[in-house]
């Protein structure tokens, strides 16, 4: 197969775009359709201070490479969440410190064992609302940490790796139990106020082997392995439902998710009164906005031993 532009050999042929492509082709088409998605959807200026959440994988360290490359002024956060005895999240860790060395940025490592006394793993164990899942209480400290580093450290947005597979399998969900109020969130971009920062995902409409390919061929060493974690949960089996409906309609993930976003755009949903902000207290150990006296972030850590 040819490459469209130069008739050079392809690396990659992208059926739902009818588009094949060469290696260098196709690196300048990613981050020329990272830098159209931010206009489109109008992430942030090109001034903007950005943290781009880091987890040492393929997605996040392609969105570091690909901003930074853009030009701009983007730092990285790494949460070192102790997964599980500490190999996983090592072994991620390092590639994470790995890359920002390789390119000259900079890197914040939040510690959860060394900065809060516990890993994830021993803060969903512990839990008195009993056994709280690793993945949600994974959830609930990395949207804590995202945050607060992020408001902080004075950046005006906070970007993550999200790709299409990730926000289909999102979008799958919330459309299987129809999700009034997490549907209309979906979005690329959403709006950050007060005590919350804005939140981006300029790489969202790229398929994961999309962002795979890039990464192989710009050499980003990244961890291979998954989070143990996610095997069996329910991410993983609409991942693979959609897989399957890819592989006999190919293009489906894509237009199931673009055709919503089109939707949301077109006022399908009633957005303005989910964006609405709303009464929230300082929680009275962090400051941090919360519902109630005590955030959850610091219900989990520091009551429910
Ligand atoms: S890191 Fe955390 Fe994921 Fe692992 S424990 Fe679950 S949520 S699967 S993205
Ligand atoms: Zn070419
Ligand atoms: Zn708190």
């Amino acid at each position: 197969m040819k490459c469209r532009k130069c008739r050079e050999t392809a690396v990659i042929n992208m059926a739902q775009h009818k588009l094949a492509l060469c290696r260098e082709h196709y690196l300048e088409w990613f981050v020329q359709q990272t830098e159209r998605a931010i206009h489109k959807y109008a992430m942030f200026p090109k001034q903007a201070r950005l943290l781009a959440a880091v987890s040492g994988g393929k997605d996040s360290l392609a969105l570091w490479d690909v901003l930074s490359k853009l030009g701009y002024a983007v730092d990285g956060l790494y949460i070192h969440l102790g997964i599980p005895d500490n190999s996983y999240s090592d072994e991620s860790c390092r590639k994470a410190v790995q890359f920002a060395e390789q390119h000259g940025l900079n890197l914040t490592v939040v510690n959860l064992k060394e900065q809060y006394g516990s890993s994830v793993i021993e803060l969903a164990g512990r839990s008195r609302r009993g056994q709280l899942r690793p993945c949600a209480a994974c959830g609930l400290v990395k949207r804590y940490i995202m945050n607060r580093t992020g408001l902080d450290g004075g950046y005006d947005v906070l970007v993550t790796g999200h790709n299409l597979d990730d926000e289909a399998a999102v979008l799958l969900g919330n459309t299987l139990h129809w999700s009034k109020e997490l549907l209309p969130r979906q979005s690329p971009v959403l709006v950050g106020m007060d005590g919350f920062i804005r939140k981006a995902k300029p790489i969202c409409r790229f398929y994961e082997r999309e962002t795979a390919a890039y990464t192989l061929l710009e050499g980003i060493d990244y961890v291979d392995e998954e989070c143990p974690y996610a095997l069996g949960g329910t991410s993983y089996l609409y991942k693979d439902l959609l897989n399957r409906l890819e592989d006999e309609q190919p293009g489906s993930k894509l237009s199931f998710y673009q055709n919503f976003l089109n939707a949301r755009a077109g006022g399908f949903f009633n957005v303005d009164a989910v964006d609405r902000p709303v009464e929230m207290k300082n929680c009275i150990h962090c400051g941090q906005p919360t519902f109630t006296e005590t955030c959850a972030f610091c219900r989990l850590v520091y009551e429910e031993e």
